[in-house]
């Protein structure tokens, strides 16, 4: 296969993620890694093993042997960084959230359309196996027509007001700091598990913690507080909790909730769809088994095996049954399809489903951004924007 080479704009807790998954595809360079600052960049790429290193991402856009561009910045970078390298000609993996607002998005969409280059987002969480499985038997009607899709994002890395982020801050996290980081994650597994999209919302949303302690230096997502920082109590604007009532399209019904402060939450991701016939249910923290839910039998728990599972979707566990495959498994799965439709030179039309596109961010954050408007304007029914 040919080769291809890979350039990664932002290396905080996310970016080397990025980069360990492509170097397991076995036809995909890494080239190099920009960053804020010379020094920051040099460091990033000593440690993970790059070549070259840029103290800005314009340097890495007109590096040649980058084909690839990886954006791994804070989501207010998210949208100029994406845009220049569409019109630098690169094919685009961004992190979720897309951008900041969905008509950034949206620009981001028709930029990449236009310009006929690749673009991806990662929603890490479609390449797991037994995620595509659920998919295949709701799209095979093997449960019945969806009528109930609920489940929860729950987290505690930030639930001590000592705990803090970037992703806190308008500026740099957006409007909304949980449902952009993880509810993105939910409403996207939600709409490409079910096959339907989200139309209403109703939300509810809260600043469990008013004022938080921010510290002098940078702190990554999960990163504890160290005895050592300077504080400044900052005010908290926008929040880590949050509870949804969503309607599908086919008047299926739903609810979720995302926090990042419910304590012994680790990543605990849930969703779970009762059909006409049968339910499922999964679950990212024990993500080997698929729950399946009956009437009149007994329920059973299916566990991850490629020959237990649908042929459609088995070869993406790479593992046989009993060898867990876990969540660094599910960011390949994804990046694979990506780099394979590269390689192959295959048009955006043609992408498998657990391919997620600019299309699919889009998605997320008009669902985004209804949940904000919904909760903003006294919590009523809002209507989520379509293409
Ligand atoms: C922090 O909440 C985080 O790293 C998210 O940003 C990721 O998208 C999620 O997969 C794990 O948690």
């Amino acid at each position: 296969m040919k080769r291809i080479g890979m350039g990664l704009v932002g290396a905080g807790f996310i970016g080397p993620h990025h980069l360990e998954a492509v170097r397991r595809l076995g036809f995909v360079d890494v080239v190099a890694i920009a960053d804020f600052n010379d020094e920051l960049a040099r460091q990033k790429a000593e440690a993970l093993g790059v070549p070259k290193w840029y103290g800005n991402y314009q340097a890495l856009l007109d590096d040649p042997d980058v084909h690839v561009v990886h954006n791994a910045t804070p989501n207010y970078m998210h949208h100029p960084v994406s845009m220049a390298a569409i019109a630098a000609g690169k094919h685009i993996v961004s992190d979720k959230p897309l951008a900041m607002t969905s008509a950034q998005a949206r620009e981001l969409l028709d930029a990449a359309t236009a310009r006929g280059v690749v673009h991806a987002v990662t929603f890490n969480y479609r390449g797991n196996p037994l995620v595509q499985q659920a998919r295949t038997m709701i799209a095979k009607g093997e449960i019945g027509p969806p009528r109930f899709i609920h489940g929860q994002y729950l987290q505690d890395w930030l639930l001590f007001d000592t705990d803090y982020s970037w992703r806190l801050e308008p500026d740099k996290g957006g409007e909304s700091s949980a449902m952009g980081d993880i509810g993105s994650h939910w409403c996207d597994l939600a709409q490409h598990v079910s096959g339907l999209r989200i139309t209403h919302v109703l939300s509810d949303l809260t600043t469990v913690i008013p004022v938080r302690k921010k510290p002098s230096g940078a702190r990554l997502a999960f990163q504890k507080a160290s005895a050592e920082d300077a504080y400044e109590s900052v005010e908290i604007k926008v929040e880590d909790l949050c509870s949804v009532l969503v309607r599908f399209e086919n008047g299926a019904k739903g609810t979720f909730s995302v926090g990042q402060v419910c304590a012994g939450h680790k990543n605990d991701l849930w969703l779970e769809v009762n059909g006409g016939e049968a339910s499922l249910r999964w679950h990212q923290e024990t993500q080997n088994e698929l729950w399946i839910g009956h009437r009149a039998k007994g329920n059973m728990i299916l566990q991850k095996d490629p020959s237990l599972m649908d042929p459609d979707v088995a070869g993406l566990a790479k593992l046989p049954g009993g060898h867990q495959e876990a969540w660094p498994d599910a960011f390949r799965n994804v990046l694979r399809a990506v780099y394979e439709h590269i390689a192959e030179g295959r048009p955006m039309s043609e992408r498998p489903p657990y391919f997620s596109s600019f299309e699919d961010g889009w998605r997320a954050n008009a669902v985004i951004d209804a949940v904000l408007a919904s909760h903003r304007n006294g919590n009523v029914w809002t209507a989520v924007a379509t293409l």
